[in-house]
């Protein structure tokens, strides 16, 4: 495990990255510095509790070059989990998105260049596009990108990059796309817990068109110990896929939501369709199993979900100053 080591931890206020901060508060003896902007999708109570002696946050962003390239010098390892990340808000206004996961991720591999630090990135399945609902393949580390959102080729770019910097510059960096994440912390723009919050609200929880639409659930936790054993194991300039074997369908989540909540499974209503919507996604985790011997420890979605359900219900005062603005920017576009 890592020992002594200096790790800067981007995004780490966000629903992904304080997840793994504390994992790696609770697995490893490393120190950790997280940079981020606290944009809207941040949370520092996410961060609450840590040890002072071991994590620090400095408020940034990955933009600015100036403070970047002295910070990353500090550093032995930096970890990129800084994007936007909502699929809706590229579609309202891309233009963060290519500032963040672009120009920002641009900046991050300047400053790992010039200080030969190692850099692990963190992605997304999204830039392989869609599969059809009965294609018996599933995406691997070979699948050709075809990005449909702002969002997600903002992360195929980045994703470009980085490789780009590993053959050209000889950067010491690793790639992992990642399937969906649900868990604690997650905002409440999201699917998951925007369902929950709204059945909560005693509303009914809304399906972008048909429903049919497949997403690959992981826990958070899940894709926190596959992001550290690529940072200790992985090979340098190799791409690995986290997924957990967990394709569900829009209308079975909530479904099972309503079922977990004590609704009608069938209390549901159908909204405006996202533009351009992926139908199906779906992760072939075979490499990351095989050469670095990950396992997914959430091998149960309804259970993972009813311990997720359960934490919206009891951290009512984390999301409730959010609901009023997310569902008045979906309410404007008919969703
Ligand atoms: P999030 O939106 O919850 O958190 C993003 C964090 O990045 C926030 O704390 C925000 O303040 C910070 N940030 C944004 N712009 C910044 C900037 N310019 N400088 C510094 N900090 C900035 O996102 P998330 O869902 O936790 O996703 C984290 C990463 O994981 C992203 O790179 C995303 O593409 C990737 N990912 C997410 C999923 C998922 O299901 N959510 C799946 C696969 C990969
Ligand atoms: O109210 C809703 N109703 C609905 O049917 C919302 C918010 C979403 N949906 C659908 C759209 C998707 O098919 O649910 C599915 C999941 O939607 P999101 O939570 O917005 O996730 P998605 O677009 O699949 O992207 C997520 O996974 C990949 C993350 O937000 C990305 O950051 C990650 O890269």
């Amino acid at each position: 495990t890592l020992t002594d080591v200096r790790i800067l931890v981007t995004g780490g206020a966000g629903f992904i990255g304080s997840n793994f901060v504390h994992h790696l508060v609770r697995h490893t003896d490393a120190s950790v510095t997280v940079l981020d902007k606290l944009t809207y999708a941040a949370s520092r109570e996410a961060l609450a509790g840590l040890p002072e002696d071991r994590v620090q946050l400095v408020v940034g962003d990955i933009v600015d070059a100036t403070l970047v390239e002295p910070l990353v010098n500090q550093h032995d390892a930096v970890v990129h989990y800084a994007a936007e990340s909502h699929n809706d808000n590229s579609l309202n206004d891309p233009s963060p998105f290519i500032q963040t996961n672009l120009i920002g991720t641009f900046t991050l591999l300047e400053a790992v260049r010039k200080a030969g630090v190692r850099f692990h990135h963190v992605s997304t399945d999204e830039v392989y596009g869609d599969l059809e609902l009965d294609d018996p393949k599933r995406f691997t580390e070979d699948t050709p990108y075809t990005p449909s959102s702002p969002y997600s080729a903002s992360k195929a770019g980045s994703d470009h990059l980085v490789r780009a910097w590993v053959r050209s510059f000889g950067v010491q960096a690793t790639i992992s796309n990642c399937s969906n994440n649900y868990g604690p912390w997650q905002h409440i723009e999201k699917f998951i817990p925007r369902q929950i919050t709204e059945v909560i609200d005693g509303r009914r929880p809304k399906l972008y068109g048909s429903g049919e639409n497949v997403r690959d659930w992981i826990h958070t936790e899940d894709h926190s110990s596959a992001v550290l054993r690529i940072l200790e194991q992985g090979r340098i300039g190799e791409t690995y896929l986290i997924g957990a074997d967990g394709e569900k369908s829009n209308l079975e989540v909530v479904r099972m939501i309503l079922t977990l909540m004590g609704r009608d499974a069938d209390d549901f209503e159908h909204v405006t369709d996202r533009a351009g919507h992926d139908l199906r996604y779906a992760i072939d985790s075979g490499k990351l199993r095989t050469e670095l011997g990950w396992t997914p420890q959430y091998g149960d979605f309804e259970a993972g979900l009813a311990q997720t359900v359960a934490w919206y219900q009891q951290n009512e005062a984390w999301w409730r100053p959010k609901k009023g603005a997310t569902e008045a920017a979906y309410a404007a576009k008919g969703q």
